[in-house]
């Protein structure tokens, strides 16, 4: 395992911005191709996926999500991971579908978090089933920590249900959603000195303005980095981000300060142990 490369996941939609709000939000499969296609050329290695429908409304449909899956394993080597949170709106059994598109990966949250104005559900009983059925389809789980709470639920899941399909545990902080711990270096630090023993990577996002902290104090603590215009829509106060591939970029070159080389699809690929195509 090459323990010094950065591994960059990019997140480019998310579910919660609007295409009339930041119209260059990557909304149709053709523009998320094309963004996967940049921001893999930028130096990604994994992308974290939401789709939207034909009005660019949040959708988690499984066979629009098959095709998307289908569509960028033909044009890019990039690990696929699915959301599986989908929006605060998507209910659970749906969001248990997901799986059958098939991805290399999906997310996977460890609890419930206010988020901002809405509740972000994930209860125990979805979170294991959910787990069982990853374990059983062979996609690999990014164990997703919005709480140092969902840190402990993390160590009660590996107890309860073993290790992850490949072996590989990783995890992403994501900091900084109103409701969850703030995206700061302290409540970094704490989340991944709570990590389980059996942890092999972690990365970390900030939500908004929390970006580049975040980033810095992963650096710092040896992580990976999560960027993408699902977490944050500006460069710098007032400079809108004009494509996803400007934050891989960014995200690359804070890894090259930092003596850490962007990881290959492939090299991701090893990190995660996915399933081989
Ligand atoms: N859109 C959020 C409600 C995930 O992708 O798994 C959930 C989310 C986490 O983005
Ligand atoms: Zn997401």
């Amino acid at each position: 395992m090459s323990t010094d490369k950065l591994l960059v996941t990019v997140a480019p939609t998310g579910a919660e911005s609007s295409k009339t709000d930041v119209p260059q939000l990557p909304t149709t499969l053709d523009e998320l191709v094309e963004t996967a296609q940049r921001c893999e050329r930028a130096g990604a290695a994994m992308i974290h996926v939401h789709i939207r429908d034909d009005d660019h409304q949040p959708t988690i449909d499984v066979t629009r999500l098959t095709d998307t899956v289908a569509a960028l394993r033909e044009s890019t080597d990039l690990v696929v991971q699915l959301s599986t949170g989908g929006s605060v709106h998507d209910p659970l059994e749906k969001r248990l579908q997901v799986l059958d598109a098939a991805p290399d990966s999906c997310s996977l949250t460890m609890g419930t978090v206010n988020f901002g104005d809405d509740v972000f559900m994930n209860p125990w009983g979805f979170i294991t089933e959910l787990y069982q059925l990853s374990q059983e389809r062979q996609v690999v789980p990014e164990f997703e920590l919005f709480d140092l709470g969902h840190v402990a639920a993390l160590h009660r899941l590996l107890g309860k249900f073993g290790l992850p399909y490949g072996g590989r545990v990783h995890c992403d902080l994501v900091m900084n959603v109103p409701g969850g711990m703030p995206g700061t270096a302290d409540a970094l630090v704490a989340a991944v000195n709570a990590l389980p023993a059996e942890t092999t990577s972690w990365s970390a996002t900030g939500i908004g303005r929390s970006t580049l902290a975040v980033a810095l104090a992963s650096l710092s603590k040896g992580g990976h980095l999560r960027v993408g215009m699902e977490d944050v829509l500006t460069l710098a106060k007032g400079v809108p981000v004009e494509h996803n591939d400007q934050l891989v970029s960014r995200a690359v070159e804070l890894g090259r300060l930092a003596q850490r080389e962007p990881m290959t699809p492939a090299e991701a690929r090893d990190l995660l142990q996915v399933r081989a195509a």
